[in-house]
């Protein structure tokens, strides 16, 4: 059996995505990824999905030569010829684009990162398939059989204001019962035990109720709040005061490691509750500078599609227990594969002790054969097939493809989409 690997496809797709609101401004009609096929002289092919923008495909097409010729098992390698061919430029701009990045998918210093996760999975998919044996055996075995994830509420409108497609069944999501409803809707479709708002849109006081309104509603449920950063140092701490006894986690609540610093400093004098992130400890060394302050980011939320895999995550993992810190998982818009990524990884870490975030039931669309994953009781069941256990729909990939080809938008842009509703939209940061 030749091994060797010679063909790389990186399809651009895209996919329908509710009007869901924002710090940043609100989601546009069409989400973007792509799916990585990794090829085999002898034809087998494993697969991953990571992000969609011009940016990433450039970067993705730039390294794709770096595999030619590997094993599956050449992982190793595969990371030095990435960092050799995308290291990123040292004149390169933070952040691409003017808009505050909700994650870390468009900074330019995570190009080697996301490349050799957009690699690693693949060629992990291919290693399953020759050993017979799931992914998460490759990361040494499942430390639970199912994996717990959160309803993720989002205030929304009942539309796009570009009508590209039918409305989508969730209705408007503005006013504090409307919220409950939407989680009612999604806690009775998946399951889910944990509740998330992704708030920093609307003032404060308006979150504040709807997260009361679903703690009445929802009083055994686990609550986070994620304002992106949107509010001010007073802020943050006047919101937790009203939210005392409330949450499970405070998740990036105030601009930059100084901002969640000033607010952890404050809730530690009050006893309170941790700070959770996934905007201020991004990587390696934004996690030795928490550690330098006394960790004042108590629960990093990882993502192996900036991270740089499944094994660096779990790596974090590692460090989060050895500074007693605890790990989840934060998440864009995405699909399946991406999903059952997560899912292997997160079977493979005995550390994770909090419900991983997943955009997933605000999709109706699928790029797997055999269509939209199950989750049962707000779990997903961790394949015990060879890989990732998930295989390519090649219609589906088509037709999703072409969606990519005639939706006019190639890099997700949150704060031109609100434009179109408030041309005064300035997206500014901190907001209130
Ligand atoms: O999809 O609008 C969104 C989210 O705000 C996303 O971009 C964030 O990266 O879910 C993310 C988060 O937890 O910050
Ligand atoms: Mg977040």
């Amino acid at each position: 059996m030749n091994l060797a690997i010679r063909h790389v496809r990186i399809t651009p797709i895209a996919f329908r995505d509710p009007p869901l609101l924002n710090a940043a401004g609100i989601h546009e009609p069409w989400a973007l990824r792509s799916v990585i096929e990794i090829e085999t002289a002898c034809g087998r092919v494993g697969i991953n999905e990571t992000y969609g923008d011009q940016s990433m495909l450039e970067v993705l097409a730039r390294a794709a030569p770096a595999l030619q010729g590997l094993s599956p098992w050449d992982l190793n390698v595969m990371e030095s010829r990435v960092q050799t061919l995308v290291q990123p430029a040292s004149n390169a701009s933070e952040f691409q684009g003017e808009q505050i990045s909700l994650a870390p998918g468009t900074h330019v210093s995570k190009n080697v990162a996301k490349v050799v996760n957009a690699f690693e999975v693949a060629m992990l998919d291919l290693q399953g398939q020759l050993a017979n044996a799931p992914v998460v055996d490759l990361l040494g075995g499942a430390a639970r059989d199912t994996v717990p994830f959160s309803a993720y509420l989002f205030f929304k409108y009942a539309e796009h204001i570009d009508h590209p497609y039918a409305a989508d069944p969730w209705g408007e999501g503005i006013q504090p019962e409307a919220l409950v409803v939407q989680a009612c809707r999604m806690i009775e479709q998946y399951g889910f035990k944990s509740i998330k708002l992704k708030a920093g849109v609307f003032p404060p006081e308006q979150e504040v109720a709807a997260l009361l309104a679903l703690t009445q509603a929802f009083p055994d449920a686990p609550l986070r709040i994620d304002p992106n950063a949107n509010w001010s140092v007073a802020t943050s701490l006047k919101v937790i005061e009203q939210l005392r006894g409330v949450l499970e986690y405070y998740e990036d609540p105030a601009p930059g490691l100084d901002g969640m610093a000033a607010v952890a400093y404050k809730l530690r004098e009050m006893g309170g509750v941790p700070l959770a992130t996934n905007m201020v400890v991004t990587d390696y060394k934004e996690f030795a500078e928490n550690v330098r302050l006394g960790c004042p980011v108590r629960i990093v939320l990882s993502d192996h599609h900036y991270w740089g895999g499944l094994r660096t995550t779990q790596q974090l993992a590692r460090l989060c227990q050895t500074f007693d810190m605890g790990l989840s998982m934060h998440s864009n818009s995405h699909l399946g594969i991406s999903l059952i990524a997560m899912t292997h990884l997160a079977a493979s870490v005995p550390h994770l002790a909090y419900a991983c975030d997943t955009h997933y039931p605000w999709q109706d669309e699928e790029v797997v054969q055999g269509g939209r994953l199950k989750f049962e009781n707000g779990s997903l069941r961790v394949p015990r097939g060879p890989g990732l256990g998930v295989t390519i729909d090649s219609e589906a990939l088509a037709r999703l493809h072409d969606n990519y080809l005639h939706c006019g938008i190639r890099n997700r842009d949150d704060l031109g989409q609100m434009r179109k509703y408030d041309p005064t939209f300035t997206g500014k940061q901190p907001r209130y």
